[in-house]
């Protein structure tokens, strides 16, 4: 299991790992020193494919140098500029850009410098918007079960993993949760999406007959939840959800902040499922997870419906130091640009195909109940040891990182996302190497 483990020669102490097990980590540290293209290299030296994009980020590939260079000529130009009542060209430069490639009328875009900033943003607009438009009962906020929606207390209360909930008291009052879609007893083994659960999306209906619909301001979910190891939605289930959110006068938040950019095989997930919600969050990667940035894009209704009031009155009083950094601002433009010039944000369609089939080749090994594509998105899940969920996903983790492999594993399942620029050669070491590996770890 240590196999190509370097002995412990850093000091290890002092850092305070975000989500990860931090003694048994620095006990066997697994560390990358550089990256180009589709791999990682270790410390000592070994190649590892990224078959993750980093963390759902680096979607057009590792060592962009283009990035790099508008960064350090940003820099090297205007280091910091604020955007609190001054502001610099290239933030309103990045915002026109994103606006042209937004899905059609979410082109007003608010920058935040992460995904959890994004979705914290997006829960305080559609508050302030509602309360805006005389609708100030419109208080509650509806996230759904097995949602991933970052780490901030708005984000934290919408999401729905029990174990990033439940050390943290009572979160944000007047917070409620529908349904996931999850069901291997329907849809195992479903092909891009499962046929069975539109009909799930009816439980926000519920949450109106309980609450009633003049106190519900948005529902957010992720169209494709990925934390929880990629959950396509049923057919027709996002629809739905979209009908019954109309019907009662309630905003749909996309947490775009895994599927945006391309990861699907369209520039965002909205295009993909043919859904338009009226707030959009992203980051990730908006800068190929170079430089800290996110965006929330926002309907022309819920801007303009902001745009009220005195004209020497801020309209939000929202916003980080942050938003809109210019490198960051200089990062995102390089990366819009590559993906523009090698068509990234749709590249993934023409590999799809290939990529579900690659996947699905590993049904029928050891322990794999089930095994989910969507785009460039993929999971693969395992039966649990008995007691012990997640130590066979860490076991097979650990086995497929010492032959050359690095995801994303959450519990018992494994989750999928190679940068958009994978071929299928990277495709057929990726399922080859995890496929091994669910053998030899049984
Ligand atoms: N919303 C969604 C849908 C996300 O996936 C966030 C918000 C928060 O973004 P920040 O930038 O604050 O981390 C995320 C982030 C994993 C994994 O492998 C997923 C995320 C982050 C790190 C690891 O499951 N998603
Ligand atoms: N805490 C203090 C004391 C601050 O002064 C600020 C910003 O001015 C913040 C937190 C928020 O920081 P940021 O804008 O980087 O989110």
């Amino acid at each position: 299991m240590t196999l190509h483990q370097i002995p412990n020669t850093i000091k290890t102490d002092s850092f305070w790992m975000p989500f990860t097990a931090n003694r048994q980590f620095k006990k066997a540290p697994r560390l990358f020193s550089s990256a180009e293209g589709m791999h990682y290299t270790t410390v000592d030296g070994r190649k590892v494919i990224d078959g993750s994009a980093g963390l759902w980020c680096v979607n057009a590939g590792h060592g962009r140098k283009q990035i790099a260079a508008a960064v350090e000529r940003q820099l090297m130009t205007l280091d910091f500029a604020p955007t609190f009542q001054m502001g610099h060209p290239l933030a309103f430069d990045f915002a026109e850009r994103l606006a042209e490639i937004a899905p059609k009328g979410l082109d007003r875009i608010f920058f935040t410098n992460s995904g959890s900033e994004s979705v914290d943003t997006a829960l305080k607009i559609a508050l302030a918007y509602h309360r805006a438009n005389g609708q100030a009962s419109r208080t509650r906020l509806i996230g759904r079960e097995r949602g991933y929606h970052g780490v901030g207390f708005g984000g934290t209360s919408v999401g729905g993993m029990v174990a990033n909930r439940r050390a943290f008291a009572t979160l944000l009052p007047g917070v409620d949760h529908i349904r996931h879609t999850h069901d291997l007893s329907r849809n195992a083994f479903a092909k891009d999406q499962p046929e069975h659960g539109a009909e799930l999306a009816d439980d926000l209906e519920r949450l109106v007959a309980l609450h009633g619909a003049e106190t519900i301001a948005a529902v957010i979910v992720e169209p494709v939840p990925g934390s929880t190891a990629v959950l396509p939605p049923p057919k027709g289930y996002l629809q739905r959800l979209r009908e019954i959110c109309d019907k009662h006068g309630i905003l749909l938040i996309f947490d775009e902040v895994i599927t945006g950019f391309g990861r699907l095989g369209t520039p965002f997930a909205a295009n993909f499922f043919g859904v338009t919600p009226d707030l959009m969050t992203t980051a990730k990667g908006i800068t190929n997870g170079t430089i800290p940035c996110g965006a929330v894009f926002a309907s022309r209704k819920i801007h303009d419906g902001m745009m009220v009031g005195p004209e020497n009155q801020m309209e939000l009083f929202h916003g980080y130091t942050y938003s809109a950094h210019p490198t960051a601002c200089a990062a995102g433009i390089a990366t819009l640009d590559i993906y523009k010039d090698e068509g990234l944000l749709t590249r993934g369609a023409s590999i799809a195909e290939y990529w579900r089939d690659a996947l699905h080749s590993l049904k029928g090994l050891p322990n794999v109940v089930d095994i989910r594509n969507c785009g460039l998105m993929g999971a693969v899940e395992l039966s649990s040891r008995d007691g012990a969920v997640g130590a066979r996903g860490y076991d097979v983790m650990v086995d497929c990182f010492n032959r050359g492999l690095y995801f994303r594993m959450s519990g018992d399942s494994f989750a999928l996302s190679p940068p958009l620029i994978v071929e299928k050669s990277h495709i057929d070491d990726i399922v080859s190497i995890l496929g091994d590996a669910i053998k030899r770890v049984a």
